[in-house]
């Protein structure tokens, strides 16, 4: 086995040594330190491992989606690496669909539903150890030498309760498979050349939307897990606000990466970018650059997230004064978005529309905005032109789970034309914003922008909201930071 580590002709040299050089290798290597690396290693393989604490759950939703499609192949890809620059990759993230259905997040790894009598029956499809013997265990850059060790095919099916199989195996059987085949797309280049003659655009999308749809209602894993992303969320709010002085020295980054910290030490990752939303900042919905100053007698607008190592996010808002205490504007303007988010959150109910709880935020926001003048009323005629949203702009909020705007391709009848459910989890975030620029409003609310955001679970009684650890209230928020800061 040695040969192969041997170049053959002049073209394999150069492109070998562009392969090492690429993964950092060093060119040339003896037979002799070749053969010495195949040899010397205690066998570290582990036995009887208890299944993940989701293991039923996965089968269930596996189930439910065999249901869905009788006697049809169904692939479900983790998904690659993607690339950063040069040879480096953004951190690995599992595709949802994936990590919903399996509970495993290894890259590269596809799940497959085969057909079979009274369902179907699954295949997880990873990559295995690596071989010592034909040296891609430290001359392949995937080599478990580099990149860390990885479960043994067996160790996974104990761990996930599916049977696995070498990923590097499924192209070819793909490419040979007979009978119907559905895949979701956008993850695995590979994959999806293998089925390219066997799939359909139209087909496929029906089995994402199924996927989106199914994880509509969560199941006690999914809400524990969303518990945890909150009190992790609110853990990294209490950092920030602890750190206000620093952020004051630096620029918003400061806050990113205290948020950053804490989302890694206790999760995954963030769910999304988080935004870091200082002084006029606030007003731009999607402000991630974050390097902007922090300036005492300022708002933060910050929108952050914790992802659970379950992949599961938090998804929540604070808006608040920089030195502690609101303006009174701040505060006229803080507690008119208060009083929508009460509204919204009230509407939150097994049996009401999903449109129910932005709708009655979106009254209480063009009620003040009526009031204090700065849109002609009655309120009927603005809510009916949408006049208000020159200053609310968004939706009041959005599905929540594994993605921060989960289920999102679920249909509309699904989705927004739905009626609420225990087990469903939203955001209830209004918000109102003053641009800098807008000469329609006077000028001691320009630059200033609010918002509040929980997330809030459907019970069977009403709503729980799980992101209440922070507080809302804006005395409460000033005696919380204020206990804070010490
Ligand atoms: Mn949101």
């Amino acid at each position: 086995m040695a040969e192969e580590l041997t170049p053959e002709t002049p073209e394999e040299t150069e492109e070998q040594a562009i392969k090492q050089r690429k993964n950092g290798l060093y060119p040339g290597v003896s037979d002799e330190l070749a053969e010495n690396m195949k040899s010397g290693w205690a066998d570290t393989e582990l036995h009887d491992l208890a299944p993940i604490a989701q293991a039923d759950k996965t089968a269930a939703r596996r189930a439910a989606l065999s249901a869905r499609f009788p006697g049809e192949r169904l692939v479900i890809p983790a998904g690659n690496l993607k690339t950063r620059s040069n040879d480096t990759e953004y951190a690995f993230r599992a595709s949802t669909e994936y990590a919903y259905l399996t509970g495993d997040q290894t890259q590269d790894g596809v799940l497959v539903l085969e057909p079979a009598a009274g369902g179907h029956e699954a295949t997880i499809y990873l990559l295995p150890r690596s071989d010592r013997e034909n040296g891609e265990f430290w001359l392949d850059g995937q080599g478990e030498l580099w990149v860390g060790r990885r479960h043994s095919l067996t160790e996974a099916e104990q761990l996930l309760g599916i049977p696995a199989k070498d990923v590097r195996e499924l192209a070819d059987a793909l490419k040979e498979a007979t009978g119907p085949v559905r895949a979701v797309r956008g993850h695995d280049a590979g994959i999806e050349a293998a089925l390219t003659d066997k799939v359909t655009a139209e087909r496929d999308e029906e089995l994402r939307v199924h996927l989106s749809e199914a994880r509509l209602v969560k199941d006690a894993f999914e809400i524990a897990e969303l518990e945890k992303a909150c009190a992790s969320t609110a853990r990294g709010f209490e950092d920030v606000v602890k750190v206000l002085d620093k952020a004051e020295a630096t620029s918003e980054r400061y806050i990113e990466g205290t948020f950053f910290l804490r989302a890694r030490v206790e999760g995954n990752d963030i769910g999304y970018g988080s935004i870091c939303a200082a002084g006029p900042h606030a007003t731009t919905l999607h402000w991630v650059r974050n390097d902007g100053d922090v300036r005492p007698g300022d708002l933060l607008l910050l929108d952050a997230g914790v992802e659970t190592t379950e992949l599961y996010t938090a998804d929540i808002t604070r808006t608040l004064p920089i030195n502690g205490r609101y303006t009174e504007i701040q505060r006229k303007i803080y507690d008119a978005v208060y009083e929508a988010q009460e509204a919204g959150i009230a509407a939150v109910k097994p049996g009401a529309a999903y449109r129910d709880f932005h709708d009655a935020a979106q009254r209480v926001l063009t009620e003040k905005l009526v009031e204090w003048g700065l849109v002609e009323g009655p309120v009927e005629r603005v809510l009916e032109l949408g006049l208000q949203r020159r200053w609310t702009l968004h939706g009041t909020g959005h599905m929540l789970g594994m993605d921060v705007h989960d289920c999102a391709a679920a249909r509309t009848e699904k989705y927004v034309d739905t009626t609420l459910e225990p087990g469903m989890c939203l955001t209830v975030e209004p918000g109102l914003y003053f641009q800098a620029d807008d000469l329609t409003v006077p000028e001691e609310y320009r630059g200033i922008g609010v918002r509040i955001e929980d997330d809030i679970l459907v019970t069977e009684d009403g709503n729980r909201n799980l992101s209440d650890a922070l507080p809302r209230r804006a005395e409460e928020v000033e005696a919380w930071m204020a206990a804070l800061k010490g």
